[in-house]
């Protein structure tokens, strides 16, 4: 596969760009060699610029369920272009958006749209400490939140890939507000909740674990947590920006039976357009300024491309539910009958292969997986033309747009990989 354009292109940016890269993971840091720059987009395909077609699996880390350039989509930009690309002033759209949230999460009685899924968290903390009045947030080890200071306490993703010590460049005492504890863990946050729970202003989850591969939650944790916060008086976050419409329409919330006090959005109500969103109960969101004093804010917050596009993505998704039959059906089986010394976690169309035969349930039995095989494995499906995420501490994420025939050939490499 000819990669020169790639490499030319790599050592040209990383003189202006550190690593190279806007953000770490796409450095291939995780699994070696030179990251392919890309041309373009088109279904489930990326083409790179030596030319290269490969079957994305990375979906721009998960926004684009629909695949790329979804048509509904990119008319929708192309028609907002027509009337401005931000305003700084509220518009319809962004009420319809809203609207069309809530209808989808009910949880979400109230919400503010953001910029990226770490504005979304960082927020949603902010707003249940301001409600609370506490300082103390649990999370869990493996679980990825964004790049918020006082979350990137043994953080899953690109912290996880890149193994980088927690909190460099945080202050301690940011770091020392977070309790990090095992994911699908009961006793651990039942000990934790008996050590600070008066003082603990919310755990904050994925629901299901995409930032170290993906790890579903245990039959009781979620309820767990959801009994122990109630008990506390902690609020409980769910941070869907990788689940939410992801792994159901109503996200991951719709499939546990959870109702959270607050819960965060991203990637897929954008299609690709940098837009988030938290929300969630109205009597704590309405401490947010400019009604209460919990302030939060965002020049590009609820701009009209972002939100044109949002409303596409998720109009289509209200008017096709079998989109997500039809994803499971697809992603069961390119999931099934892994190869001996194989562990696949899937929900949805979110799945990881760990190269472990063990049980993946937590940060620490992910950590057990031979990463130098996930690397061997990612770059021989690379060069059959199978785009996977650059980590083995990441989730996969298979689209509407991924085709039968797609999958026959995701299934035909990976199977001439295990029997080379
Ligand atoms: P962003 O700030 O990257 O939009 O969202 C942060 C975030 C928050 N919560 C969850 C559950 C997330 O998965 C993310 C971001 N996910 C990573 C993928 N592992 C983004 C990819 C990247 O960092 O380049």
């Amino acid at each position: 596969m000819k990669t020169e354009r790639s490499e030319a292109l790599f050592e040209r940016a990383k003189k202006t760009i550190p690593g190279g890269v806007n953000s770490p993971v796409r450095a291939f840091r995780g699994v070696g060699g030179v990251p392919r720059f890309i041309r373009r987009g088109e279904g489930a395909r990326l083409i790179d610029e030596d030319g290269n077609s490969y079957i994305d699996y990375v979906g721009s880390w998960g926004p684009l369920l629909l695949g790329h350039r979804f048509p509904e989509v990119i008319e929708a930009l192309r028609s907002v272009l027509d009337v401005g690309t931000s305003f700084g002033a509220p518009t319809e759209r962004e009420i319809e958006l809203a609207e069309m949230i809530r209808g989808a999460v009910p949880s979400m009685e109230m919400v503010r749209l953001v910029n990226s899924g770490t504005e979304a968290t960082m927020s949603a903390l902010r707003v249940a400490r301001g409600f609370t009045g506490r300082d103390l947030t649990i999370k869990f080890e493996g679980c990825y939140h964004g790049h918020v200071d006082s979350l990137l306490v043994k953080a899953g993703s690109g912290m996880a890939t890149l193994a980088i010590s927690d909190t460099v460049g945080v202050p301690a005492s940011f770091a020392a507000t977070t309790i990090a504890l095992p994911y699908n863990n009961i006793p651990a946050l039942e000990e934790a909740f008996a050590a600070h729970g008066d003082n603990i202003a919310a755990v904050i989850v994925e629901p299901v674990v995409g930032n170290m591969g993906c790890v579903p939650p245990l039959p009781g944790f979620h309820q767990a947590i959801r009994a122990l916060t109630e008990k506390h008086g902690a609020l409980y976050i769910f941070d869907e920006v990788m689940t939410g419409f992801r792994v159901a329409h109503g996200g991951a919330q719709s499939l546990y039976g959870i109702k959270p006090d607050l819960t965060t959005l991203g990637k897929v109500i954008g299609g690709g357009l940098p837009i988030a969103a938290y929300g969630g109960r109205a009597d704590i969101m309405s401490k947010v300024a400019p009604v209460g004093p919990i302030y939060q804010a965002g020049t590009l917050s609820g701009n009209p491309m972002a939100v044109s596009a949002g409303l596409a993505m998720l109009r289509h998704l209200a008017a096709h539910p079998e989109i997500y039959t039809d994803l499971e059906r697809r992603a069961a089986a390119l999931c099934a009958n892994p190869p001996k010394g194989i562990t696949i976690n899937r929900v949805g169309s979110m799945f990881t292969w760990f190269f472990t035969d063990s049980p993946v349930i937590d940060w620490d039995t992910a950590a057990k997986s031979d990463k130098a095989a996930y690397a061997r494995f990612f770059h021989w499906m690379l060069e059959h033309g199978v785009y996977l995420a650059p980590s083995q501490f990441e989730a996969a994420f298979l689209s509407a747009a991924h085709t039968d025939d797609d999958i026959a050939l995701t299934i035909q490499a990976a199977h001439a990989f295990f029997h080379q």
